[in-house]
């Protein structure tokens, strides 16, 4: 059963939200992906936020561009912890995405990440130690992933001052 749900605004978000996914999948957890947009199809949008915790999701990603109000939206039809990703935008460089996901008023919140692909393989990295709290697998492979990183950052020192 998946325990993690991607979603994003739109199939043009499918580039930087495939971080996410690929940071899942190489930490051992199940993960569903799929298009829901706030404003294109907001029926589809309350139908899966409000679904989701029955369907045995713990967490949902929400990667969205622009006047980005899926994250928010998802977070307001669910109980479940909300991860926001800003998707870089064409016009204003993904800011927009950033403010309009960031600004959650208070009492409904959202865990707003970084813009971009950064952001997005964050996401997946922080909604795995999430499921990691009760899963000793997640856990081990988070602990193994941070080890060899480190590692190849201090087998990599090929600073050179001319
Ligand atoms: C948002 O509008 C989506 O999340 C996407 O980032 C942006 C542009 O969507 P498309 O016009 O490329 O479908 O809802």
């Amino acid at each position: 059963m998946a325990q993690v749900a991607i979603v994003m605004g739109s199939q043009s978000d499918w580039p930087t939200m495939q971080k996410a996914a690929s940071m899942l999948k190489a930490l051992g957890v199940e993960f569903t992906a799929q298009v829901v947009s706030a404003h294109r199809t907001p029926n589809l949008l309350v139908e899966f936020s409000e679904g989701a915790a029955s369907k045995g999701y713990q967490v949902v990603i929400a990667g969205a561009g622009g006047a980005a109000h899926l994250p928010g939206m998802i977070a307001a039809h669910t109980h479940l912890p909300v991860l926001g990703c800003p998707v870089r935008s064409s016009q204003l460089n993904g800011l927009d995405s950033l403010l309009s996901i960031v600004q959650m008023p208070k009492g409904v919140a959202v865990g707003t990440l970084a813009i971009g692909e950064a952001g997005a393989a964050n996401a997946g990295l922080l909604a795995a130690q999430i499921i990691a709290l009760q899963n000793e697998t997640v856990r081990d492979n988070i602990i193994a992933f941070r080890a060899k990183q480190t590692q190849t950052i201090l087998s990599n020192q090929t600073l050179v001052l001319e």
